[in-house]
Formats: structure tokens, sequence, C-alpha cells
């Protein structure tokens, strides 16, 4: 690839220097010996053989990984020394954060500077943000209704087992990860068999920042051996996933039928984002088209549903127009290119079916809808009018840029219509009123609503889902509550006046 635009000069011939399983702190070979091969997804390139870990060798990782907890240093080290474990992985992680976004361009097709100045630098955030609270973690003191004397003790839970997806692999490393280690937890890690080589590169990482061997462990592989290995395995303590809400029901199920080991599920979404007849139109459109188009739609927080007041609703669909022409393709390591192609041959095909249920179903194509190119899952961020609720693209998660636009009259009938999904994750709303702001907010059911803003997220902000978008909170200090127990511990007290 020659030099962008704007200067870029880097390669895609990138040499890849991790590929095999990550176990009890050595890059090995699977049991098998088998590979699978990932490819770039702007290229349709291979880009590397990879090691493929099945039940074999997710017994190896778990055995390491229970060895690690029940007889090695790192439940047992004070909280300090994993927290200074915890920052110098953080200050690796910026010391690389290059290698760890060229990695992000080429295995998951996402443009260079979103990635290496966002999703690279939330990582090393979250896991300082994690660092700190390594030292903090601690129980109460309980008042007992007899002559007892009782407190809580908060334990690591064990080893827990995170199953990730292919559309954020370095920042989801780091918001699965982060917490688990400071709560003493050691793991497996199951990266989609799409995106394995970030999540390979950071277990290199943790070896250099000191984390004790069987701490960390990868096995690379498919869902339906390796990650059904995981979620089933009988001495993983909790599981943590993040997928399909199809695959969710299935992680959930071999947890219940194994050890009922806990679970906790981040899922699909249909968010709604709802354009008030008051609101800063241009700004409202920027954001519509930000909360669809960022990372080309992948991202389970898409603001997939755009209802716009009628009042208002030609205006910003002209203006939302302009913006998503503005939306630019290219060399990913182009510094100007924000848009680049799906991650993966699967995902561009489902993402160009939906585009074809869109205009069959009787959607106004507005403008993309096509794919871009004779090479690369590259598609054309795409906006639809005249949505209805019944649609498919209005009911589905697309997971790629596409942009449904919706009308309605008043606020008692969007709110009813935002809630009319199986999904809850993430909700936006575009107003000057604080009370229609404040009634929105408190009645949509999605585990976060973000007022005048979209994509605000952050390590301190739990994020999670309601209803079918899955349950338990990543990031903020709730997320540490996954990897914890509590013990309650009592003793009487003898002769005492209180
Ligand atoms: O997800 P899967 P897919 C949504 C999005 C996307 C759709 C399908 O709508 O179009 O899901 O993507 C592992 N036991 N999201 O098919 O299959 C798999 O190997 C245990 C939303 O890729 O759910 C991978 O590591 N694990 C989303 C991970 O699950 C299994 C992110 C996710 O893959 C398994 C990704 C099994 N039986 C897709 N089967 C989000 N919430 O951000 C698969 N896996």
């Amino acid at each position: 690839m020659g030099l962008g635009a704007n200067g870029s000069s880097k390669s895609t011939t990138h040499e890849i220097k991790f590929t095999k399983l990550f176990i009890n702190g050595e890059f090995v070979d699977s049991i098998s010996g088998n590979t699978f091969e990932t490819v770039n997804p702007s290229t349709e390139e291979v880009l590397a053989t990879v090691a493929e870990g099945r039940k074999e060798d997710v017994d190896l990782a778990v055995k390491a990984a229970r060895e690690a907890f029940d007889n090695g240093p790192w439940p047992r080290l004070s909280g300090e020394a994993r927290r200074n474990i915890m920052l110098k992985f953080a200050d690796l992680i910026d010391e690389n954060a290059d290698e760890i976004a060229t990695l992000e361009v080429i295995d998951c097709g996402k443009p260079f500077a979103p990635v290496r100045y966002s999703e690279v630098t939330i990582s090393s955030e979250t896991f300082r943000y994690f660092a700190g609270a390594a030292d903090k973690i601690r129980g109460a003191t309980l008042k007992m209704s007899s002559n007892i004397q009782a407190y809580t003790l908060r334990e690591p839970i064990g080893v827990v087992g995170h199953i990730i997806p292919w559309n954020g692999p370095a920042y989801m490393f780091a918001t699965k990860v982060a917490p688990a280690l400071a709560a003493g937890c050691t793991m497996v890690i199951k990266p989609a068999e799409q995106t394995p080589l970030t999540v390979l590169f950071y277990a290199h990482l943790s070896k250099l920042a000191g984390v004790p061997d069987g701490v960390i462990n990868v096995v690379n592989g498919f869902g339906k051996t390796a990650g059904a290995a995981v979620s089933s395995h009988m001495d993983i303590d909790a599981v943590t996933f993040t997928g399909s809400t199809e695959v969710g029901h299935v992680v959930m199920q071999a947890a219940a039928m194994s050890n009922l080991k806990p679970v906790s599920l981040e899922l699909g979404g249909k968010s709604p984002f709802i354009v008030f007849d008051d609101a800063d139109i241009d700004k409202a459109a920027e954001l519509a088209a930000l909360g669809n188009l960022v990372n080309k739609g992948e991202m389970c927080v898409a603001a997939s549903r755009v209802f716009v007041q009628e009042g208002i609703h030609d205006v910003f669909v002209k203006k939302l127009e302009e913006r998503v022409k503005e939306w630019r393709m290219g060399d990913p390591f182009d510094l100007a290119t924000n848009h680049g192609p799906q991650n993966n041959k699967q995902q561009y095909e489902k993402v160009l079916s939906y585009i074809e249920q869109g205009k069959k179903g009787g959607a106004t194509l507005v403008t993309g809808g096509k794919p871009i190119g004779k090479k690369g899952y590259y598609i054309e961020p795409t906006i639809f009018t005249d949505v209805t609720d019944d649609m498919t693209i209005a009911k589905e998660e697309i997971f790629g840029p596409v942009i449904p636009v919706l009308k309605f009259k008043t606020i008692e009938e969007v709110i009813k219509r935002a809630n009319a999904t199986i999904y809850g994750l993430t909700a936006g709303v575009m107003t000057k009123n604080i009370d229609i702001a404040n009634t929105v907010s408190r009645s949509i059911r999605a585990g976060a609503v973000l007022v005048n803003c979209y994509l605000v997220f952050d390590r301190d902000a739990p994020h999670g889902g309601y209803k079918m978008s899955g349950f338990g909170r990543e990031k903020g200090l709730e997320a540490l509550e996954h990897y914890l127990q509590v013990k309650m511990v009592a003793s009487p007290i003898y002769d005492s006046p209180w």
C-alpha cells in the first residue's frame, strides 16, 4: 500500500510475530497441530496461519490457569503488587500502540487513526483504571442481630473464561482482562476466529509486564469447539461473553448444564436515537452518522434506529446525507480515512443482504447501498428513510454502515416504539427541552441513555444491557463484581457490652 493522501507511510506487509496458542506463559502449537487462516478484510489476502485450539487445548489452558489460581502467586499478591504489574502492562500497551493498531487494521479492517488514537488509548487507560482498583477491594463489617461479630471478604472468583468477538479485540481484551486481573483471577481467553492477532500480541505483552505464567492463557479457535469448551468447562468458575444474542443463549445454557458458573453477557442491540423537533439538527445529524458509521457500523451500541420528529424530518435527512457523504474511504493507514471494510466475508454478505431487504421491504434508499471496489469487504455508507417498525432493517441488528431513519409525531409514541424491541443496550436523545430529556431517559429500557451526545463510553461508565442485550456490566467499578465472590465470616463475641 502506498502513501496516503495525508502522508501516511505504513505498509500492510507486516511481520506477524505471534500465531500460536499462549498457555502457561509459552507460545505453543495446538495438540492436534491444526491451524486456520486469518484474512485481511481490505485485501482478502491471508495474513497469517494460526494454531487452532480445541477442547484438549482448552483443558491444558484451564489446567495452567487453575494451578496459577490455586497455588500461584497472583491471587495472593498484595493489591499494590498486582497494581504495579498492571501499570507496567498499560505502559507497554502505550509503547506498542503503533504495533497494536496496525494489527487491528490488518486483522479487523479498522482505519488506523481511530484505533491508534482512541481504542488503544482506551485499552491502556482501562488497565490503569482497574490497576487503581486492585488495592481497594474490601468488604464490610456487619451489624449482626446477636452476639456475633461478622465481616465480608471479597475474594477472586477463580478461573475466568473470556469469549471475545471480532469487532474490537484490543479494547475488548482490556475491558475483560483488566478487572479480572485486578480482582486476582486467572483466565483463559478465546479470541474470535476472525481476529486472533491482537489478543496474542497482548499475551506477549503480559509476559513482559510480569504477569506470572498461567494467569493469562489464550486459545485461538472456533466457537463450536474452543468456545464451547470454555463455556462448558467444569473447572472454569465464571464466563464473560461478548457476541451475538444467538450464541449468548448457547453460552448460558452450557454454563448452566456444566457447573452452573455465573455468566455475563454483552450481546446485540438495536438502539434508538431520538431526534426531537427542537434539537440542534446539525449536531443530531453528525451524531447519527457517527453513531452508525464508526467502526463501519460494527458496534453493539450503533444508533441503528434513528427516530426523527416529523417537523424536522426532511431537513434532518438532508443534513444526515451531507454528513454521510463526507465519510472517507481509502488507504486505512491514511490518517484521514475513517471508513474501512466489514470485518469478514460473512458479515459483508450479511450487511448487503440487509440492504436488499431494506429495498425490497419498501424503505427509500437515500444514499449508498452498494459494495465498493473489487477487492475488500467495503460497503458504501447507506441511509434508508420511510422505514417502519415492522421492517427487518428496523428490527434486526445489521452491524454495518446502514442508517434506518423512522419518522415520529409525539413523545409518547416514540417512547413506546423505541422500547418495542428485544434489545436494550443504549439510547440517544437529542432535545433542548430538559423535561423531554428527563422523561425519555427514565422511560427507555436500556443500559445507557445519552442526552445530546452519543458514543460517550468511558472506563468509569458501566456498560451493559437490559433485556436480550444481556446482563452484567463491563467497565466502571461495577465490572469488578463479576470477578469477586463475597464470603461472610462470623464468630461469637462473649461478654461484649455491645
Ligand atoms: O458472532 P458470534 P458472529 C452480533 C452482530 C453480528 C452477529 C454475528 O450482529 O452480525 O453477532 O457475529 C464465539 N460457544 N455481534 O457470528 O458467533 C465466537 O468464536 C462459545 C455482536 O461472529 O456470537 C466468537 O469468539 N463461543 C457483538 C464469539 O463467540 C462461541 C460482537 C462471537 O461470535 C460459540 C460480535 C459457541 N457455541 C457479533 N459460537 C457485540 N455485542 O459487540 C461462537 N462463539
